[in-house]
């Protein structure tokens, strides 16, 4: 019983935090997106691909989570925007906390576009809010098509699903048909982009996606605003 109540306890103060921090990315406009997957399904390889598409005016930062390493955060920081890691010890998600923190000193009027990378995990990360716009969940043609109906909740939660490593398709047993139909039994019209990182294929669709929202958040700050 008391277990229950102080993991609400914690959930709600979460809760309060992500609320201050997506009334600051609507007050400037930021389209903030949370991406989350399975360890390796290709967050940080979909980040590189959005990075480098990007022109160097683009008001675009980065935050990456894992529980160890710089890894992520050395691999984006070659697009030069800005990108911070950070680093839980342990902890299998991000939090309101974390990102309300490592956003101090980042002026928010120079940012159109926060891309935050979760800790590799396909659990822990949907129950907590970040604040952000939408979430977005990457499943890799590697982890088989029953994800959707296993771990319902991220998917449930996301926007934009993610198929990645198409390349990989003619070595692989995965029906692509039945991992959208999965999505779709979970998350009815969940949208979905299929895309290789290593190829690039698909990479229009996920653009064309993130401008889409992006405009959207921009139209909804000048109304309120
Ligand atoms: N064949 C193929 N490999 C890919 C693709 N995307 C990513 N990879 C490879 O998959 C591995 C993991 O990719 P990452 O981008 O590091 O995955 P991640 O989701 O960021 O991993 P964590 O941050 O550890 O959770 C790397 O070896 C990538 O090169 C793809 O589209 N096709
Ligand atoms: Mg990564």
């Amino acid at each position: 019983m008391e277990r229950v109540s102080l993991q609400q306890k914690v959930l709600s103060e979460n809760d309060r935090i992500a609320a201050e921090l997506r009334a600051k990315f609507q007050d400037h406009g930021i389209f903030c997106v949370n991406l989350i997957s399975s360890p390796g399904s290709g967050k940080t390889s979909l980040l590189e691909r959005t990075l480098e598409s990007f022109p160097q005016h683009e008001r675009v930062a980065v935050l990456t989570g894992d529980i160890q390493t710089e890894n992520d955060a050395i691999r984006l920081s070659r697009f030069h925007f800005p990108v911070k890691q950070i680093t839980t010890g342990g902890t299998c998600h991000l939090d309101a906390r974390m990102i309300e923190k490592h956003l101090a000193d980042w002026r928010l009027e120079n940012l159109d576009m926060l891309l935050i990378e979760n800790v590799g995990n396909l659990v822990c990360p949907s129950s907590y809010d970040l604040g952000e716009a939408a979430k977005v969940v990457v499943l890799s043609v590697t982890e088989g098509e029953d994800k959707p109906l296993k771990y319902p909740s991220i998917f449930f939660k996301s926007d934009l699903m993610v198929l990645n490593k198409t390349d990989l398709l003619p070595y692989v047993p995965f029906d692509m048909d039945a991992a959208a139909e999965n999505a779709r039994k979970v998350h009815p019209g969940m949208e979905i982009v299929k895309v290789s990182c290593l190829n690039r294929s698909g990479m229009h669709e996920w653009l064309m996606w993130l401008e889409r929202r992006r405009r959207a958040a921009k139209l909804v700050a000048q109304a309120v605003g």
